[in-house]
């Protein structure tokens, strides 16, 4: 360090302190500093400050100013990046709110030859359940009229479904309900046996499902669903989003 900056230093932190400081300890400083006869190379130091304003800490105010800028400049960026996340968690959290339930109604039961109860059912082709009921819609993704789920973020997603049926007197179970997905069959549940006259059963799994993905229950070809048809229920949440980076790192 040269030697005049470095006076200049030394002169400015006892003059910036409010401690009691040696008279004759400035006095030497301000000697030396007057009888210093090389060049002047303050670089960033006001050194005119130093000589004519040594009662304060003017002598830093460049650097004070520059940090006060810098300082400011960065707090205001970092509010933005803030702002940006608080924005990616709200789009991130109402994305997630997903989840219906839904039973179906017993007035589409019909009457039935030779039976005192109403069926839904039988038909000569496999028929897409109407759940048509619905307590829960969280995300709208469920559509009453047709019976169809459809996912409205890629996610994994878990469905379950209790399929109850109730024959009568002298009548035996037979009906197969499908959980389907793009069409393709997941899972099933059936009374195929003609064992008994009313049971239930219920299936619950986890689908990976993309945006715009669709799953909904079918009755198969030739087969019935009896009487209390609102026993039967139809429900599916969201287990969690696949959350794309961008949405986090956006900007
Ligand atoms: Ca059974």
């Amino acid at each position: 360090m040269d030697v005049l900056p470095a006076l200049c230093l030394l002169g400015s932190l006892f003059l910036c302190s409010h401690a009691e400081t040696s008279t004759s300890v400035i006095d030497g400083l301000k000697v030396a500093a007057l009888q210093w006869k090389g060049p002047i190379t303050c670089d960033t130091w006001d050194c005119n400050c130093t000589f004519t304003r040594q009662r304060s800490c003017c002598c830093a105010a460049n650097e004070m100013y520059q940090l006060e800028d810098q300082t400011f400049e960065r707090i205001m960026d970092l509010w933005e990046n803030i702002k940006t996340l608080h924005h990616s968690v709200m789009v991130h959290s109402d994305s997630t709110k997903v989840a219906f339930k839904a039973t179906m109604n017993s007035n589409i039961a019909s009457a039935q030859t030779g039976s005192t109860v109403k069926c839904f059912g039988p038909f000569n082709i496999n028929v897409p359940l109407s759940f048509s009921d619905v307590s829960l819609n969280d995300g709208m993704g469920y559509n009453p009229a047709l019976g169809v789920f459809t996912a409205p973020t890629a996610g994994v997603y878990v469905f379950s479904f209790t399929i109850y049926s109730y024959v009568g007197e002298g009548q035996l179970l037979y009906h197969k309900v499908t959980l389907k997905k793009n069409g393709g069959q997941v899972v099933s549940v059936w009374e195929s046996n003609r064992e008994d006259a009313e049971d239930s059963a219920s299936q619950i799994v986890a689908l990976e499902m993309q945006h715009g993905d669709q799953v909904y229950l079918e009755l198969m070809s030739g087969r019935k669903l009896c009487k209390h048809l609102e026993y039967n229920i139809f429900t599916g949440y969201m287990l969690y989003p696949y959350v794309e980076d961008e949405l986090f790192y956006a900007d």
